[in-house]
């Protein structure tokens, strides 16, 4: 049992059935001493007494009731605003395990390291022990897991983006097994703060930072950098892409993973409204989710498909009625926004947001003067249930998942990359997404043009070397494999003035269109050494206009600017020595020979 005293404020079962759950417990308590421990039932009640008590100690400010009903405002520590991924860790036993792509500590180091910050760190405050189901709680493919957090935020939050409580512990105890994830806000001390992770242990420590995935452990640490590890020693893939259902005017849907680096409108393209003749047509989109995918594949060989979340952590400055009308109809109600600013009559506002209305207070509380900052940080989110989505798919919620017919990678490329492309096969697309990336702007790194490769959005997420990593996702290609056609999307092509060329938003339906009628065999493409890039008449552009400017470099292939992409990907792959697969090192050769030989 609990060394700790319960804490009696609200209904929570005390404990659990499961001893290994209970020992654990009992184990942080002692070593961070909380005042009390509350075990979190995912009740209303219950969240009803931890907002009270979040809105009398001002951690959630209450925002317009009537223009926003049970929406609440909370204000994170200036310094606290940002995933930071200089002081994320992967522990593993043997550095190579956690490969270049992540900072390793030795697990002996990092729980040094970690329990040293723990030690006491609760003094004062209640412990919350938070049992949670990444999944519908009845999937095969769902995982589960148990953050203790001595932030009420973190739960308020973590209640509304994965099946919380009561049914997830009583799953935990059946299964056995689940992943340990102990944070705390610490003092928001930036010089104490660290995110670890232990995939050999199922285990993630972060300390110091209330915010976002460094806080809300069942996001990116347990469903990306955990799962991933976990993913590759069960069979199946943990990914950071979006998914959505296009359902056709015969009422037939097609399920699309897609891959993008932080930043690029995954949240906008998961909820896209189709353009208007497309709507009068028949044509809807579904969101199943806008951030991670799980996949593994079913008796039938096609690759099926779970959101491990329950709900959206979404970026909030430019959501508008015209980027994304879905997210807006969804965080109308029952919404926590994060560093947002707020309007005279306590609406939140952002950079973006279209309304007509104005922001008096920003996001730090202070008057806004639009000279000092903008009234919304940039990294403001709104945390809201998926169920509020008004495209969110039924099929979301089948324990099965759903059969994934395209998987899409893409970045921001202002140059050389097309609109879209199809690959090969599978090695290719393997070969596609591990050379994926955006170039800089100056405002992100100061180097404008600058490749940063992201190999399927995955960089700071992979919980493993990203050449095992490859060599996973090349494993799926096996006999009686029936796997998603890969393609690769480039939303972002500027012209010579620096403008973008294609439209983007509702209008990229036209080219997920393409790649459904290709996935069933109903569209031409013209082969190049790159992969098959849309016949321009097969792509419907009705209603898009388009300068021969823009369909040259949207529709073309650019050989000389290929050839050396080519050999810059050849780098890249090198960078990660012999244990890059050979068969992704023979395709990287077999494309830059094509390529040459055309000259
Ligand atoms: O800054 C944070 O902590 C959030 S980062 C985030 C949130 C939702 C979805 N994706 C991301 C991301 O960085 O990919
Ligand atoms: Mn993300």
């Amino acid at each position: 049992m609990n060394a700790m005293p319960q804490d009696r404020s609200a209904p929570a079962a005390s404990g659990s059935a499961l001893p290994a759950l209970n020992d654990w417990v009992a184990e942080v308590a002692a070593l961070t001493r909380p005042d009390a421990i509350h075990w979190c039932d995912g009740s209303d009640a219950e969240s009803a007494a931890l907002i009270a008590k979040m809105q009398a100690d001002g951690t959630l400010l209450p925002l317009n009731g009537d223009t926003h009903p049970d929406s609440w405002l909370h204000r994170s520590h200036p310094d606290d605003v940002a995933r930071v991924e200089h002081l994320t860790f992967v522990c593993t036993s043997a550095r190579d395990d956690a490969g270049p792509n992540n900072h390793w500590m030795s697990p002996a180091d990092g729980h040094a390291r970690m329990d040293a910050l723990f030690e006491g760190c609760m003094h004062g405050r209640t412990m919350y022990v938070v049992p949670y189901c990444m999944g519908p709680i009845d999937s095969p493919l769902a995982r589960c897991g148990v953050e203790i957090t001595d932030s009420p935020y973190v739960v308020a939050n973590m209640r509304i983006m994965t099946r919380m409580g009561a049914p997830a512990l009583q799953r935990i105890e059946n299964e056995g097994r689940f992943v340990k994830g102990l944070h705390s806000i610490g003092q928001l001390d930036p010089d104490r703060r660290f995110i670890m992770h232990f995939p050999e242990e199922l285990t993630i420590k972060s300390f110091g930072s209330g915010y976002g995935g460094n806080a809300l452990l069942g996001k990116k640490c347990h469903a990306l950098r955990i799962a991933s590890h976990q993913a590759r020693s069960e069979g199946w893939l943990a990914e950071h892409m979006l998914i959505l259902g296009l359902e056709n005017p015969q009422g037939e849907t097609h399920y699309i993973a897609a891959a993008f680096p932080s930043a690029c409108g995954k949240t906008n393209l998961a909820m896209l409204i189709p353009p208007e003749g497309y709507r009068r047509d028949g044509w809807k989109v579904w969101t199943i989710g806008d951030d991670i995918c799980w996949m593994r594949p079913g008796a039938d060989g096609r690759l099926y498909a779970i959101n491990p979340e329950a709900g959206f952590f979404g970026v909030a400055p430019g959501t508008s009625a015209k980027s994304n009308p879905n997210a807006l109809a969804s965080i109308q109600s029952n919404t926590i926004f994060t560093n947002v600013g707020v309007t005279a009559d306590h609406q939140p506002w952002w950079e973006g947001i279209d309304n007509g209305q104005v922001p008096v207070t920003d996001w730090r509380g202070e008057p806004y003067d639009p000279a000092k900052r903008p009234a919304a940080h940039p990294n403001s989110r709104f945390t809201v249930s998926a169920k509020q989505c008004p495209s969110y798919s039924p099929k979301a919620e089948d324990a099965q998942g759903v059969p994934i017919s395209a998987i899409v990678f893409g970045g921001r490329r202002p140059s050389l990359v097309p609109l879209v492309f199809e690959a090969r096969d599978w090695t290719h697309g393997v070969l596609v997404g591990a050379a994926m990336g955006s170039e800089t702007t100056a405002a992100a790194t100061g180097a404008v043009g600058v490749m940063r490769r992201d190999p399927m959005a995955m960089k700071p997420f992979c919980g493993y070397n990203f050449a095992d990593y490859f060599n996973h996702w090349l494993s799926f290609d096996k006999a009686g494999a029936n796997l998603p056609k890969i393609f690769h999307v480039n939303w972002f092509r500027k012209g010579e003035d620096g403008k973008f060329l294609w439209p983007g938003f509702g209008d990229n339906l036209r080219v997920l269109e393409w790649m459904i009628k290709r996935v069933e065999g109903k569209a031409g493409a013209v082969e190049t050494p790159i992969g098959a890039l849309p016949k321009v008449d097969e792509i419907n552009l009705a209603g898009v206009a388009l300068s021969d400017e823009a369909r040259e470099r949207l529709f073309g292939f650019e050989r000389d600017g290929w050839r050396a992409e080519f050999e810059s990907i050849g780098s890249y792959l090198g960078e990660y020595g012999p244990r890059m697969p050979q068969a992704l090192k023979d395709e990287q050769r077999r494309i830059a020979g094509a390529l040459a030989a055309a000259s």
